[in-house]
């Protein structure tokens, strides 16, 4: 049985890579770090079938003890500051976490055992004000966050250690993806969030920032399965994962509202605090190399995503339920 190490377990796309995981025989180990209160909501279906160790990407210490102890085959590391806007805010820390955490990780393989498989979760925020549509691997890199900036050092870090110490590095440049249990800050989940709630009378507002900016939205669950058939692979490499189909902001407003028969233009209000300093208006990936060496494309739509999201917020907010 070979084991996975992921770290962010606990966060949107670790707690679907752990699902599939343990559906491949995997014995899954996940890294969580000590908060006050327990935040493991997204995994406490699978529980009993995982074995969480206590670690940190800013603790070095930590992940030499975690690899030491559990030995693993492949990790998946997920664990990042993700929310672009609190970047800003927070520069250095999401410095700290998202772009030097990788190279503390990727220096306690190269000590511990440099035959362990290692995928970064790598974003489409390294294309920021984009040099070429659509984006694909050799596109040039402009990020414009930063966050997006601590996503260029842990893509090229993650390419150095594949080339320094022939370690088996891949990056995987995946394009947003979504859920159910997508953050609620961010732009989808907020909106299907506050759509259930208008539609059962608990809102009657939805502010927003930027309507304009067009993403490349697909399912996380599709996601994962792509970061597992790339540490799959013999020889490691970076791959672009995406739709190639892109939407505005307003348009996902059309689709989550239009569901349950209601007019979006009745409830936005746009709020200049939600506006960001510096914008990323256009994604869409070309996911072909994923397609041919992979054998991967995603299986969820658009409108699909957009309903299914829907309907779990409602399905929450009726049972009685507080968001995840
Ligand atoms: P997420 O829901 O925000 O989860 C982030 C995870 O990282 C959480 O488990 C969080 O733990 C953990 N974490 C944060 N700081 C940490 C630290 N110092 N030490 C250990 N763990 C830490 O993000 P996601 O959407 O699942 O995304 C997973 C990864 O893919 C991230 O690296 C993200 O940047 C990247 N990515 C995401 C997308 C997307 O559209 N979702 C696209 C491209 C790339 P807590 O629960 O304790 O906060
Ligand atoms: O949902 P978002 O916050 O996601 P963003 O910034 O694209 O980042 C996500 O995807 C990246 C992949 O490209 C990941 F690497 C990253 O970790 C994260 O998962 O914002 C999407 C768009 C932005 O253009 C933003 O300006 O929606 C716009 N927007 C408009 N109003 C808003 C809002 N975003 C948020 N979060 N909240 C708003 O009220």
């Amino acid at each position: 049985m070979p084991t996975a190490l992921i770290t962010g377990i606990t966060g949107q796309d670790g707690s679907y890579l752990a699902e599939f995981l343990l559906q491949q025989g995997y014995r899954v180990v996940g890294m969580v770090r000590r908060t006050s209160t327990v935040n493991f909501h997204r995994i406490a279906h699978i529980q009993d079938e995982v074995e969480l160790v206590s670690g940190d990407m800013l603790d070095q210490i930590s992940l030499v003890h975690i690899l030491e102890e559990y030995r693993p085959d492949e990790i998946y590391n997920l664990a990042a500051q993700s929310f672009v806007q609190t970047s800003w805010s927070q520069p250095v820390f999401t410095g700290e976490v998202t772009a030097l955490g990788v190279t503390r990780l990727l220096d306690a393989i190269r000590i511990v055992d440099p035959a362990i498989r290692f995928y970064q979760a790598s974003s489409s925020e390294m294309f920021g004000k984009v040099r070429e549509v659509p984006q694909r691997e050799t596109t040039p890199f402009y990020p414009r966050s930063p966050y997006g900036v601590a996503k260029v050092y842990g893509h090229w870090i993650t390419v150095n250690y594949r080339e320094s110490y022939g370690m088996h590095c891949t990056s995987g440049i995946l394009f947003n993806h979504e859920s159910p249990r997508r953050g609620l800050e961010f732009v989808t989940r907020k909106i299907t969030h506050h759509v259930a709630q208008i539609k059962l009378g608990m809102a009657d507002e939805l502010r927003l920032g930027n309507l304009d900016a067009r993403r490349d939205w697909g399912f996380a669950g599709d996601y994962v399965r792509a970061m597992w058939l790339m540490l799959q692979q013999e020889t490691p490499d970076d791959y672009v994962v995406a739709t190639g189909e892109t939407h505005s902001v307003a348009e996902f407003l059309d689709e989550a509202f239009g569901y349950v028969d209601l007019d979006w233009h009745d409830y936005v209000v746009q709020d200049p605090r939600y506006m960001r300093p510096a914008e990323v208006d256009l994604l869409v990936g070309d996911a072909s190399k994923a397609g041919h060496a992979l054998g991967w494309e995603p299986n969820v739509s658009f409108a699909e995503l957009v309903h299914m999201m829907v309907d779990a917020d409602l399905e929450m907010l009726r049972d009685g339920g507080t968001a995840l």
